[in-house]
């Protein structure tokens, strides 16, 4: 069974997303999400240049020399271009093998583990008012693990916070859940931050939420890497009265050892490796013990078959998965995470904000949502499609994420 054919596809059906879709010989069809928020095209190209030529009659069953051919053979390794390159090809030898099969993909990576995967959906508000609301909401939605970020007093936006301002998807979606569209613009929308008031003032919020939801409700917050060791480990003492599922990347942490010092002064568990792309990034993190959940996605971590490999050496150190699950993950990236997740031994929970109504019309996933879990459908493979016509309708824009600036205009850690 050769590899036919290799098409690099790039819509925006509300965001933009990449998906390479790889044909056998034989008529078999398999997906991978290679979708880097903000850098779309540069894997794009990388696919279409320099992978898709290369996989021209390849035998599509050679899942893991495929990896090491695309991985050891190219002098230049990692980094999240390449990677995301890597995890595409991975994903859709993987939907290929298992369509082959006639199995859902996690029967081909051990079988269930568990009947689903608890999940935690993105509640945020510029004020406690809105903040509570947006629980509400997901509470109503079945959701039963929250991420919880807010406004802070001084600051006119805060990455992560749907407000009333910029309440506008324009894609049918919802803003209280997919924050983050109003933002996205042709050039970097520059916000501002200020460190102390923020590690003011959320402390208070996670009070008045404790307050208002009671004890049992996992609660989760992300500091979006902009803090320093000592910082961080300020703010997760300073959150442990409010005992969260995890802090997540308090530090920029390429800088593995920093961790050593957040660790040293709190107890509240951390989550990090979102923007990391190998294996090797987590070396120290997991032999020190320095992190409790992995955060990387099969999409930017080099596929199925890498991301496999980060869960089993984390489980040596009682580390278990976190993985990034938001919406610049395309369904066929979350479709891999759920398939990989519902096997592994030491899942810990899945990030799921929703995709918008003309995402899921565009790559159709048979995954479903309820009582706060996710599972795979029974449909071999991924479970998901890709509706030519829907992209060709809703076609590239470019988007940037924002950048952050301190109040004196410095450039600051994202
Ligand atoms: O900022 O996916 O935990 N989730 C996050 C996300 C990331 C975006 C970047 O593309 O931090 O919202
Ligand atoms: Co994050």
């Amino acid at each position: 069974m050769q590899v036919a054919n290799a098409e690099v596809l790039v819509a925006n059906p509300g965001r933009n997303f990449v998906t390479l879709r790889v044909t056998t010989d034989d008529g078999f069809v398999g997906l991978g999400d290679a979708t880097l928020n903000g850098r779309e095209l540069a894997v794009a190209a990388y696919l279409s240049e320099h992978v898709a030529p290369l996989l021209m009659g390849r035998d599509a069953h050679q899942v893991e020399d495929t990896w090491q051919y695309l991985y050891r053979g190219a002098y230049w390794r990692r980094g999240p271009v390449t990677m995301a390159a890597v995890a595409a090809v991975d994903t859709a030898l993987w939907d290929i093998k298992a369509k082959v099969a006639g199995l859902p993909l996690y029967q081909l990576l051990g079988g269930r583990s568990r009947s689903g995967l608890l999940v935690y959906g993105h509640a945020s508000g510029m004020d406690l008012r809105e903040l509570f609301e947006s629980v509400r909401e997901h509470l109503e939605k079945g959701y039963r693990a929250i991420r919880v970020q807010a406004g802070v007093p001084g600051l006119s936006s805060v990455y992560g916070v749907a407000s009333s301002k910029n309440a506008s998807v324009g894609d049918g979606g919802d803003a209280r859940y997919d924050y983050e569209p109003a933002r996205r613009s042709a050039v970097p929308v520059e916000e501002r931050w200020d460190t102390r008031a923020y590690l003011r003032h959320i402390p208070t919020v996670f009070e008045a939420v404790r307050n208002e939801f009671g004890p049992e409700l996992p609660l989760l917050h992300d500091a979006h890497h902009r803090l320093t060791p000592i910082q961080a480990a300020k703010l997760g003492k300073s959150l442990e009265p409010y005992d969260l599922f995890w802090l997540e990347d308090p530090t920029p942490a390429e800088n593995q050892a920093a961790l050593r010092r957040v660790r040293e002064h709190t107890t509240t568990p951390l989550a990090i490796g979102e923007v990391f792309n190998s294996i090797w990034d987590y070396r120290e993190l997991f032999e020190e013990q320095l992190i409790d959940y992995v955060r990387s996605a099969v999409t930017h971590a080099g596929g199925i078959t890498a991301l496999r490999r980060i869960f089993d050496y984390a489980s040596v150190y009682q580390i278990k998965s976190g993985v990034h699950g938001p919406t610049d993950i395309s369904p066929v990236g979350l479709a891999a995470a759920i398939h990989l997740g519902i096997a592994i031994p030491n899942f810990g929970i899945q990030e799921y904000m929703r995709h918008s109504p003309t995402t899921n019309e565009l790559f159709r996933p048979s995954y479903t949502f309820a009582d706060g879990t996710l599972a795979p459908s029974e449909a071999p493979g991924l479970g998901v499609d890709y509706d030519d016509t829907i992209a060709q309708a809703h076609p590239y824009q470019a988007a940037y994420l924002p950048v952050n600036r301190l109040l004196d205009g410095s450039m600051h850690d994202w």
